[in-house]
């Protein structure tokens, strides 16, 4: 089954390919020619994921889903939850956004926060919505040098070395993104193969 992840971010093919088994062939944008930023002005992560998969699927008419994923830090308000990305600028450089985040935090103890990803999926014209957080804090100073974006601050509940510390196939057992995109398979393998 061939199917557009609505993402330039290869680190969240890598894990999504990590996930899921054969039976789905998964196509980037780049395979698909579609090489626009697609923007993500709204503001929240389920209408950004919306919107970045009807952007694609009415110019494919195939399959697609897409995803939009926000730290949600308690003690900022929520922030920089749908602003993630570009936290520190325009930029959205990851090293730029975690000083500013760490900076935020400082002599604040309630270091609470969750990631949280929303999976819009655009299945046979249909639109479905699917969500996974894990929740866990932000530790005082980056650890760990793998994973991506905010990893190397972020302790899971239960945990303790950083999302940047631990092996991919640990974070996929637990992930935001692994519990929405195990939603969506499990939606997927209800449907006909031929789909
Ligand atoms: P696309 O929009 O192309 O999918 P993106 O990198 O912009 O890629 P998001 O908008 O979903 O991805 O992510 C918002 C921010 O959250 C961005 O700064 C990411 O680095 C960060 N982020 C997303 N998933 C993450 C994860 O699993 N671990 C750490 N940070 C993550």
């Amino acid at each position: 089954m061939e199917l557009i992840f609505a993402t330039n971010n290869k680190h969240k093919i890598r894990e999504i390919s990590d996930l899921l088994d054969n039976r789905f062939n998964i196509l980037g944008l780049a395979d698909v020619s579609i090489t626009d930023d697609i923007p993500e002005d709204a503001d929240n992560l389920a209408d950004n994921a919306v919107y970045k998969a009807r952007y694609v699927h009415e110019r494919t008419s195939m399959n697609v889903f897409a995803d939009d994923t926000g730290l949600e830090v308690n003690a900022l308000n929520g922030a920089p939850g749908v602003h993630s990305a570009r936290y520190a600028g325009a930029g959205r450089n990851p090293d730029d956004n975690i000083i500013k985040l760490l900076k935020q935090l400082e002599g604040i103890t309630n270091r609470k926060a969750r990631f949280r990803t929303v999976i819009a999926l655009i299945f046979n014209n249909r639109e479905y919505l699917f969500e996974g957080k894990v929740e866990g804090k932000i530790i005082q100073k980056r650890k760990g040098t793998g994973g991506f974006g905010y990893d190397p601050v972020f302790i899971a509940k239960g945990y303790d070395k950083t999302f940047a510390e631990i092996p991919l196939s640990e974070k996929n057992k637990i992930s935001h993104r692994a519990q929405a995109m195990k939603k969506l398979l499990e939606f997927l393998a209800q449907q006909p193969v031929s789909q």
